[in-house]
């Protein structure tokens, strides 16, 4: 098992020390459901221009705001745990399938321009990053981007937060502990206030603040395409002998991990979370190239959907576990059988 939290330098993938990077990035996807990226490609100038405008933007236009509601909930201070807020200031921008920025309020023409040009670049990080991971479970280049395209394409989007210093930190989250329900999220974190966590094996772990990187996590969707290779994993094993050279996809298991940001009593944290997801209307669903393998029908338990039904749920389920709103996909796709396209 791997003991630190895993951290690839994507510079590596171009050279002799390919392979294990490879590797390091499968045991992520498959024991963390988290690492984090050194040398993505992205601009450091890009993400310190981001980082400042991110900070002033909040300072000028959302903390007195912020300040104003917390007083009003926190007039007596907390007396228990507080289960039903969030110690966070946040907006979302949509990118894609159509970009909602002029929408956004108090963004000013330098700060959408630096927002657009740092999305488009995360873009192709996720893109980039969804092929590495089709390359590790033996799926078609592609494939992934395709399950997720539905028919407008993708859905991408940033939310954009601060955690300010909170007094009570010890009763109230930044952000409750949940999964993403999406695809693969890349998050752009400050490197100097920490707060995010992943449970693993039980025990919360921090992720580690360092400077210009980008961390990555694997949202619910990935959790049911990794089905996937789980599959292929147990045909290869029943024809294990015939086909030994296709050992290397046999691992597949990529998870979508809890996690959480705790709240801290000094310091601003910023974060700013792209989210890859499917189109509203992909259909979620096995690899076809699997379709044909003969065990599939027992190995199946993940369900297919639509993936505007999930997330349906998912708005009002977040802060659940994730099983039983796979169950409930798993109801419908009984009842809408007929009405979900089968490739
Ligand atoms: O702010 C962070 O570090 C994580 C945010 C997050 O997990 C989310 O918005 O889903
Ligand atoms: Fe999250």
């Amino acid at each position: 098992m791997e003991k630190f939290f895993p951290v690839i330098n994507m510079e590596k993938l171009h050279g002799e020390e390919r392979k294990q990077a490879m590797e390091l990035l499968h045991d992520a996807c498959e024991n963390w459901g988290f690492f984090e990226l050194l040398n993505h490609g992205i601009s450091h100038e890009l993400m310190d221009e981001m980082e400042r405008l991110t900070k002033e933007h909040y300072k000028k236009c959302r903390e007195k705001k912020f300040k104003e509601q917390v007083s009003k909930a926190l007039e007596n201070g907390l007396k228990s745990e507080v289960t039903n807020m969030d110690w966070e200031s946040t907006f979302f921008v949509r990118h894609l399938p159509v970009s909602n920025m002029s929408e956004i309020p108090d963004m000013d023409d330098e700060y959408r321009k630096v927002t657009k040009e740092f999305a488009m670049e995360l873009e192709k990080l996720a893109e980039r990053l969804l092929d590495l991971l089709c390359e590790n479970l033996g799926l078609e280049k592609g494939h992934l981007k395709n399950v997720f395209s539905g028919s407008k394409g993708p859905t991408f989007g940033t939310k954009v937060s601060n955690y300010p210093p909170c007094p009570q930190p010890e009763l109230i989250k930044g952000l409750r502990a949940h999964t993403d329900a999406g695809g693969i999220i890349l998050l752009f974190q400050d490197d100097r206030v920490s707060g995010l966590q992943l449970l693993k094996d039980g025990q919360w772990i921090d992720v580690p603040p360092m400077r210009h990187s980008i961390v990555v996590n694997i949202g619910d969707q990935l959790e049911v395409c990794k089905f996937h290779s789980i599959f292929l994993s147990l045909c290869i094993k029943r024809i294990q002998c015939e086909y030994s050279s296709m050992q290397v996809i046999t691992n597949g298991k990529y998870k979508s991990v809890l996690h959480r940001v705790v709240a801290c009593s000094d310091g601003n944290r910023m974060s700013i979370a792209s989210f890859y997801n499917p189109g509203s209307d992909a259909v979620i669903y096995p690899a076809p190239s699997l379709v044909e393998i003969e065990a599939e029908k027992q190995a199946e338990v993940y369900p297919r959907f639509v993936f505007e039904d999930y997330m349906k749920l998912y708005v009002v389920q977040k802060f659940q576990a994730k099983g039983p709103r796979f169950e409930a996909m798993k109801a419908m796709e009984t009842v809408n059988a007929h009405l979900i396209p089968t490739s």
